[in-house]
């Protein structure tokens, strides 16, 4: 996990409680923006008026709203006085890194950002060694109620290789089973799922997101399918189990359940942790269920870094775990956050955080200041930036001992909509190459341009934020963002570099924080 932060230089009296963490002051000085209004204007006048005395930033679900998403209401409150771009943070400088299991990490120092690995903290519970846990689901999308998929992660650090614990002989394996009792999906017996890899089961009937980018392709139709002849729709709000045998029967029990996800209207507590997700409002959007990797259970407002360092937090308390998102920011009753699904299945990048580092574009300068940060202040709203950009630049070494011929980043913390006044409402967004001159780093330099002679002049990538599905609001929690330069043709080797730079959109601003997780192929 990658954090890019910083935080009010100077800071007004509101902003208090985030100095001890962290977050970036992105001020303009102007007055907050709808970041909904491109969902506000396909809404009746009717249901705006009404939306937009709603306060704080929810709506009230109401039977005539159900069909489809009630519009989001504007936020009302205003930015702070123009106080300038974004502070120099004041954190204490860290210690040089020391590489350990875990997500990285940047923590700030004087001069900006800085990243370190960080391991597993303690406090929830840790995913035992050879957990397979349920990473992802949803059970209706666009397409409508057969619009699912269930996606299961080996949370471990082993490659796991399926061996179904109860066998009757008749295609073994795992079983993803929905609270009814019906298999859906089973990962038959010598599957092997790498270790932080994943296992994708999709409804074929109506699954939309079978273009979502893996490895070289997409995810199409996931790694095993059900059909309307093997269980068809699960309903709104119902349970989801893995168990480690697709026997079935009694041997659907709790003792060979590895996980379960459902929400408070599930009454069968086999598939379910806890007292469950909140239950949803059935809405036909894209949304998705995602296991929380951060550890902040997909808060805006909390600073700081992430507890879970990156890595799948289960505290078998599906409320606290599961982080709801959609590309719409709505409120469907379990949170809201703009956010995006994410299938994962066997062909797709694997989290890889503490084999990469990532070094500022030019280490001679502040993080802060540009060439490694640069705000643009040109209003922008067609592209979700109507208080200009924040575009964030670094130079990402592969350290993996081998080529990277995928390469790409999930966000797992931000601030973006609906964040309240004083905190940035950032959208990440595609970005293109940029050629950047003056840069006074040798390292950069010889990495960049095989010499290490400054100043010098480097080319930065864009970044891709991946679609579909289709993020017309920006990015948000769980989106990825892919370097489409490096391929199987064009990878990086070992210990070489490539420049990247992260695109953000700002709705409005305030504090911000970035977090994300770096994943490659192989
Ligand atoms: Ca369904
Ligand atoms: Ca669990
Ligand atoms: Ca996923």
């Amino acid at each position: 996990m990658l954090k890019f932060a910083s935080r009010p230089f100077a800071c007004a009296a509101i902003f208090a409680l985030l100095v001890v963490a962290t977050g970036g002051v992105v001020r303009a000085g102007q007055s907050a923006v709808n970041p909904a209004s491109k969902s506000q204007a396909r809404k009746t006048t009717k249901k705006r008026k009404k939306a937009r005395h709603v306060a704080p930033l929810t709506i009230v679900l109401t039977p005539e709203n159900v069909a489809s998403p009630a519009p989001l209401p504007a936020p009302s409150a205003t930015s702070a006085p123009l106080v300038g771009d974004i502070a120099v943070p004041t954190a204490p400088v860290p210690t040089a890194p020391a590489i350990t299991r875990g997500g990285v990490s940047a923590s700030r120092s004087s001069g900006g950002v800085r990243i370190l690995p960080t391991g597993r903290p303690g406090g929830e519970a840790q995913i035992a060694a050879t957990s397979l846990v349920i990473s992802e689901f949803r059970v209706r999308g666009p397409s409508g109620a057969n619009d699912e998929f269930v996606e299961i992660m080996n949370a471990s650090n082993a490659d796991h290789t399926v061996a179904a614990a109860v066998t009757d002989g008749s295609g073994d394996g795992y079983a993803i089973v929905a609270s009814d009792g019906i298999t859906r999906c089973v990962i038959p017996n010598g599957t092997v799922i790498p270790a932080r890899g994943h296992f994708l089961c999709v409804n074929n009937t109506a699954f939309s997101l079978s273009s979502y980018p893996a490895g070289a392709g997409s995810v199409g139709s996931g790694d095993a399918q059900w059909t309307a002849g093997s269980g068809g729709d699960i309903p709104d709000n119902a349970g989801i189990a893995l168990f480690n045998n697709s026997v079935g029967g009694g041997s659907f029990s709790l003792a060979n359940r590895f996980d379960a996800v459902g929400s408070t209207a599930e009454a069968n507590t086999l598939y379910k942790e806890g007292t469950g997700y909140p239950a949803l409002t059935p809405f036909s959007i894209d949304y998705a269920f995602y296991r929380d990797s951060c550890g902040k259970s997909g808060s805006i407002t909390t600073f700081g870094s992430c507890p879970a360092g990156g890595l799948l937090q289960d505290s078998n308390n599906n409320a606290a775990d599961f982080i709801f998102v959609d590309t719409n920011g709505t409120s469907a009753g379990a949170g809201q956050r703009l956010g995006a699904p994410g299938p994962e299945g066997l062909s797709s990048p694997i989290e890889r955080n503490t084999t990469f580092t990532i070094n500022l574009l030019d280490a001679t300068v502040a993080a802060a200041s540009p060439p490694n940060r640069v705000r643009d202040f040109t209003s922008d709203p067609a592209n979700n930036s109507t208080f200009g950009t924040l575009d964030i630049r670094r130079r990402i070494r592969n350290n993996t001992g081998g080529a990277v011929t995928r390469l790409r980043f999930r966000v797992i913390d931000i601030t973006t909509f609906p964040a309240p006044s004083g905190i940035a409402d950032m959208r990440p967004r595609t970005s293109t190459l940029v050629v950047v001159s003056g840069i006074n780093d040798a390292a950069t330099c010889l990495a960049s341009n095989g010499v290490a002679t400054t100043p010098c002049t480097i080319n930065v990538q864009g970044t891709t934020l991946e679609q579909p599905p289709s993020q017309p609001n920006g990015g948000g929690f769980n989106s990825s963002m892919s370097a489409g330069t490096v391929t199987l043709g064009t990878p990086i080797a070992n210990g070489a570099s490539i420049n990247l730079r992260f695109l953000l959109g700002l709705q409005q601003t305030g504090s911000f924080k970035f977090y994300f997780n770096v994943e490659t192929l192989p």
